[in-house]
């Protein structure tokens, strides 16, 4: 602007140019004299913790680590600072596992069986490591290796300082967070709600099934997504239903990336070969005969088996009771709880392992039946089946509005056509993998909310209606 400082404004430009060359030549020259200076740590190459101050011993410690069910063996290393470690880890356990270290130094998932030598490079400090499967850490899956003869010094320049970083931090609030009802509601009602009519069963008598289990991300509101694990793509898995004496034919297919599993409560067999977890890629041949009558839980039965059922591994097998009165119309509830954790993980190992779910669900998704209301007509007869796959908590299902005069809880009818006395029912209670049904009979055109009458769960998601007209 000034025509006097014509000049000035180049040479400071200049001298601008110099100093920022100056610079880069002085960190090329750190660079080229000492070019293992660390500038990442923990990209895998088992230096992150190799702290300047520690002299390399020279010696190399190797320790074999297997695992035994939900643990490393040993659980604890102790190494001389100094000494570079290398750990040859064998998964002895029966399903994938892997092994990752705070520096990033990981086998990968490794399947049952599989081994894979990790080096850790020259150890300055404590290093933690464990499983990285979903929940393997919160059940045990830790393994500590401790820097033996380390100087109080040389602890401060580990990567030791991230003990205490343990998985807390991905959980939402269970009063808080994305997944609020308005926002669970709003998006409900952008999707279709899960057919809840529950068709009379066939009568052929053998029943075959493929069960196909995939991880997918799935939404729970329009900005919160999951992890969820299926059978047949969707949460609840197929609703399979048939009579006293049908034989089931289940192929169960591994198209997921770790091991998954079975476990039919209606059949009567040896749990050792039909449960067993399955590597990806494999499949399993599960037959039983169907003894007995009930509205029975299935779910995969692969550890942790909180998470794989809070992911979404469960479904019912309805045996129809032989003494089963006429409705006009049926239905199935598969009552859930869901955990969520960040944004696309699987369920929040810590909210999971507290019993403290942040969204409820009937059929898989949170207040479907509230933003789609299930049609019924006044004075029709309604039969409802629920099953509380939990994985934890209790069901107390209550039609708001109307009495139950049939009740059938695990195998017997507590209640049918009114009890003894004139005396009728409000809820049925269900533990974690109990089920029944419930008979009303709705009188008044309305509005019949249905709902796990411990409020806080239905407040969560548990909560739908039945839109009863003329
Ligand atoms: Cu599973």
């Amino acid at each position: 602007m000034s025509p006097a400082g014509d000049h000035s404004p180049v040479s400071r430009t200049a001298g601008a140019i110099v100093g920022v060359v100056s610079v880069v030549a002085l960190a090329l020259a750190i660079f080229l004299s000492n070019p293992s200076a660390p500038t990442t740590q923990g990209t895998g190459t088992g230096t992150g913790t190799t702290a300047s101050s520690v002299t390399p011993t020279g010696h190399t410690t190797r320790v074999s680590v297997g695992v035994d069910g939900m643990a490393f063996t040993p659980n604890h290393i102790e190494v001389p600072v100094g000494d570079r470690l290398i750990v040859d880890f064998t998964n002895s356990g029966d399903q994938r596992h892997d092994l990752v270290f705070e520096t990033g130094v990981s086998s990968g998932s490794l399947a049952a069986g599989e081994t894979k030598e990790l080096d850790l490079g020259v150890i300055s400090g404590d290093v933690e490591g464990w499983c990285s499967l979903p929940g393997h850490r919160e059940m045990g899956m830790t393994l500590h290796v401790q820097a033996t003869g380390a100087s109080s010094s040389s602890s401060g320049t580990s990567a030791s300082g991230s003990h205490a970083h343990h998985g807390h931090d991905h959980g939402q609030d269970a009063a808080a967070g994305p997944a609020t009802p308005t926002a669970l509601t709003d998006y409900a009602a952008t999707i279709d709600a899960r057919d809840p009519v529950l068709p009379p069963a066939t009568n052929e008598t053998e029943r075959h099934y493929t069960f196909t289990v995939t991880e997918q991300t799935v939404n729970v509101t329009s900005s919160l997504t999951r992890e969820s694990w299926t059978f047949n793509g969707d949460a609840p898995g197929p609703i399979l239903r048939g009579h006293i004496g049908d034989t089931f034919h289940i192929t169960l297919v591994n198209n997921g990336t770790m091991s998954h599993s079975l476990d039919f409560h209606a059949g009567l067999v040896a749990p050792d070969n039909v449960m067993r977890s399955i590597e990806p890629g494999q499949t399993l041949e599960y037959t039983f005969v169907a003894k007995n009558a009930g509205i029975w839980l299935y779910h995969c039965s692969t550890a942790p088996m909180s998470m794989h059922i809070a992911n979404g591994m469960f479904g019912a097998v309805i045996i129809d009771p032989t003494d089963l009165d006429k409705v006009d119309r049926e239905y199935v509830m598969v009552a859930s709880e869901l955990y969520l954790g960040a944004d696309g993980q699987p369920a929040d190992a810590s909210l999971l392992s507290a019993l403290q779910p942040n969204a409820m669900a009937f059929n898989g998704v949170p207040f479907q039946y509230k933003a789609h209301p299930i049609q019924i007509k006044t004075n029709e007869r309604v039969r409802v089946w629920v099953m509380d796959a939990g994985p934890n908590l209790a069901t107390t299902f209550h039609v708001v509005g109307t009495q139950f005069d049939t009740v059938w809880r695990e195998g017997a009818y507590v209640i049918r056509g009114g009890g003894s006395g004139g005396g009728w029912g409000q809820v049925l209670t269900l533990g974690a993998a109990e089920g029944g049904f419930v008979e009303f009979t709705p009188l008044e055109a309305g509005h019949y909310a249905f709902v796990n009458h411990a409020l806080s769960l239905a407040e969560k998601g548990q909560l739908g209606v039945f839109e009863v007209t003329d």
